[in-house]
């Protein structure tokens, strides 16, 4: 009789319900056992890990190949609503998970438990959520995870395809893409346990990793084609909903602005380091391209459970998803990478620099003549 008092104790710990009913906690794959002499014994407990969010272009410290086994790692964003200046004339009132656009990269392995904290400060002035393209049921996550002004709450779960995958807020109706493409979105890489595998199956390593969000933003423009500044998000909805309509951007940037990652604000590397380069686009297609090398390997559509792709020029990042692509630079320079519809890349910001230091290779490329004046014979 005690032990079965015991089991019910533990069931409503492990699967206490909200008013609505629905399972605020899931069972994980530890080994709770209740004893005779009534004492709870924990005997495999799952190791808690907490990872500390980085703004991209960085991602969080990892592990490639998983040391032990699955993990609860847990992760902490916070919806943040503020002015933020993108560049060519814009200031919007911008919708971020910890006040960056993208928002930071969460990376795990597969089998790990992700446990997100969502938290929605008094200041801000709109409900947000989280929908994950990783996580399995409930919209993603979307449809547990709406918090109001002032709440937080806390979602946890299974990453079971191995991949990068988009997150974003979709909180409902219109709010779903003002949202998205006010600035709330982002990425999470669900590596193999094993790590990453190239096309004949062999394990590759990166010596760095780099998270490229690409952001396109539909600024509304005053009569003399100025961009208009609002005080809230709220207050910006109704003529940003219409400039979305035309589905024309004002704005299609990396990392947040126009410049983020380009100038003084290059990305670094150096001749033979192998660079993992994730892309996300949350809500429309692009086409990446690295301007004076290639994709060694892309994994185009995102599933690290497929073979990637070999020695491509440019590929495609399909809107709503991320993609990864892995290079090993073999020449010293500065390196674009864009978006390769040139427009977006070159009069809306869609680009990168990557400053690569190393020695050059003459057998690769040598300029045998200089620009000289035409010689006629
Ligand atoms: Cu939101």
């Amino acid at each position: 009789m005690k032990f079965i008092n015991i089991v019910i104790a533990i069931s409503f710990l492990l699967y206490g319900c909200n008013s609505s009913g629905q399972k605020q906690i899931q069972p994980l794959a530890v080994s709770e056992k209740a004893t005779q002499s009534g004492s709870v014994i924990d005997s495999t407990p799952l190791e808690r890990v907490k990872q500390h969010l980085v703004a991209p272009p960085l991602l969080p410290i990892h592990d490639q190949v998983a040391r032990g086994g699955s993990k609860i790692v847990q992760v902490r964003l916070v919806a943040r609503e503020k002015t933020m200046d993108i560049g060519n004339g814009a200031k919007i009132q911008a919708a971020t998970y910890n006040g960056s656009i993208p928002g930071p990269a969460i990376v795990v392995h597969e089998g790990d438990y992700v446990e997100l904290t969502l938290v929605n400060p008094p200041v801000n002035t709109m409900q947000h959520n989280i929908d994950l393209h990783a996580a399995t049921g409930a919209l993603g996550g979307g449809e547990l995870t709406k918090v109001s002004p002032g709440q937080q709450m806390v979602l946890r779960f299974k990453a079971t395809k191995p991949g990068v995958f988009v997150y974003h807020c979709a909180t409902g109706g219109p709010m779903i893409p003002y949202h998205v493409v006010s600035g709330m979105n982002g990425v999470i890489m669900v590596l193999p346990r094993e790590g990453l595998k190239d096309a004949q199956g062999h394990s590759v390593h990166y010596d760095r990793a780099y998270y490229i969000g690409e952001q396109d933003f539909y600024v509304p423009k005053d009569e003399n084609g100025v961009y208009r500044r609002y005080d809230t998000l709220p207050d910006a909805l109704e003529d940003t909903l219409q400039v979305m309509q035309g589905l024309v951007p004002s704005h299609v940037v990396f990392n947040g602005a126009v410049g983020a990652l380009t100038k003084a604000n290059h990305l670094t590397a150096n001749v033979g380091e192998t660079v993992l380069f994730i892309h996300s686009q949350a809500n429309r297609d692009t086409r990446p391209h690295l301007i004076g090398g290639h994709g060694d390997l892309v994994w185009e559509t995102g599933s690290f459970s497929d073979q990637p792709a070999t020695n491509l020029e440019t590929w495609l990042i399909r809107g709503g998803s991320a993609g990864a692509m892995l290079y090993q630079f073999k020449q010293p320079g500065t390196y674009v990478y864009l978006n390769h519809n040139l427009i977006e890349a070159v009069m809306l910001g869609a680009a990168a620099h990557i400053k690569v230091d190393g020695k050059w290779d003459n057998d690769l490329m040598t300029q045998v003549v200089k620009p000289e004046l035409i010689k006629y014979d």
